[in-house]
């Protein structure tokens, strides 16, 4: 080989490592894709906000709810007693009426047993205190769903556990509650996941409609919706002129495919009375720890009216 095609043999090589070098560089950088950087949808999608449930957490926007023991005795009658606290860990002494209340506790083992909506009363140092009884031991939730005065809504939750044994349930799909004193409330309206929707939810008595229900918390009714498996606690608002029934109507909205306890709290005869309730969402795949849904009509039939108080889901 000479030396002019010794150099031009030399001058290829150069321009193909520069070619590859290239193409290697293009490649990386625009053609295929693959080794491109994240494309924009592995950063937050503003069609899709995160929909962060309320309740998940004791402590939010700088307000810590803070029990004042971290059990509570079961089988007998005590006191549940907190506070919350505000940034600089003082504790809060004002709050806004919300629902004729200033404060609304929520209670209930984990397990979605013994529902109870409780209305503590504060002293001056800012201590809320509510009587309770809790009928077995577990891990209990606790949720205080108050509005600060000048800040905005809050629910937080946090954990007690009471000494004792307990038999969990498995509440069972069911849109059918039977209540102490004859009444019975059928729930329809479908929970799809990220729109707000109605459920009503229609009393009777005996087989009758129940058509003179008393005002209870400045509405027809209470509703109380917990996601099944971490008890996030959904807002529900009430429709907005309370009516005597028999059909009471709230707008939900549930932030994720599952199941869902609903809790409704109505008076009548000045008594107030819980009627609960399990609704799997429709809209999706069935829910890994639940049937399928029948469909987004679904009517139970004989099996989806088991749930009740009386048996408390026991399978
Ligand atoms: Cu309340």
């Amino acid at each position: 080989m000479n030396t002019a095609l010794r150099l031009s043999v030399y001058g290829a090589a150069v321009l193909l490592l520069a070619a590859g070098a290239y193409v290697a560089g293009t490649s990386a950088g625009t053609s295929t894709g693959h080794l491109r950087p994240p494309p924009a949808h592995a950063a937050p999608r503003e069609d899709t906000p995160e929909v962060r449930p309320a309740g998940l957490a004791s402590t939010a926007d700088g307000y810590t709810l803070e029990a004042a023991t971290p059990t509570l005795p079961s089988g007998a009658a005590t006191e549940i007693a907190f506070r919350i606290t505000g940034a600089d860990g003082a504790p809060v002494t004002t709050f806004d009426v919300a629902h004729e209340k200033r404060m609304h506790l929520i209670l209930l083992r984990r397990d979605t047993a013994g529902f109870q909506h409780l209305h503590p009363e504060m002293s001056g140092d800012g201590t809320w205190r509510a009587p309770v009884t809790l009928d077995g031991g577990g891990t209990y939730r606790v949720f205080a769903d108050f509005t600060p005065t000048g800040g905005e809504p809050a629910t937080l939750g946090v954990d007690l556990s009471a000494p004792g044994p307990f038999e969990p349930v498995s509440p069972q799909p069911s849109r059918v509650a039977r209540v102490d004193g004859g009444y019975e409330v059928q729930l329809d309206g479908d929970l799809r996941p990220g729109e707000t929707g109605p459920l009503t939810l229609t009393v009777t008595r005996d087989g009758r409609p129940v058509t003179d229900l008393q005002p209870y918390l400045g509405a027809s009714g209470h509703l109380v919706a917990l996601r099944t498996g971490d008890l996030a606690y959904l807002h529900v608002h009430p429709e907005d002129a309370p009516g005597a029934g028999p059909g009471i109507t709230f707008h939900t909205e549930v932030p994720s495919a599952g199941t869902y306890r609903l809790f409704l709290d109505f008076r009548h005869d000045d008594v107030v009375r819980t009627a609960e309730f399990t609704v799997p969402t429709t809209g999706n795949a069935a829910p890994a720890d639940g049937p399928a849904p029948a469909g987004p009509a679904a009517r139970p039939g004989p099996a989806g009216d088991e749930h009740s108080h009386d048996e408390g889901g026991h399978r």
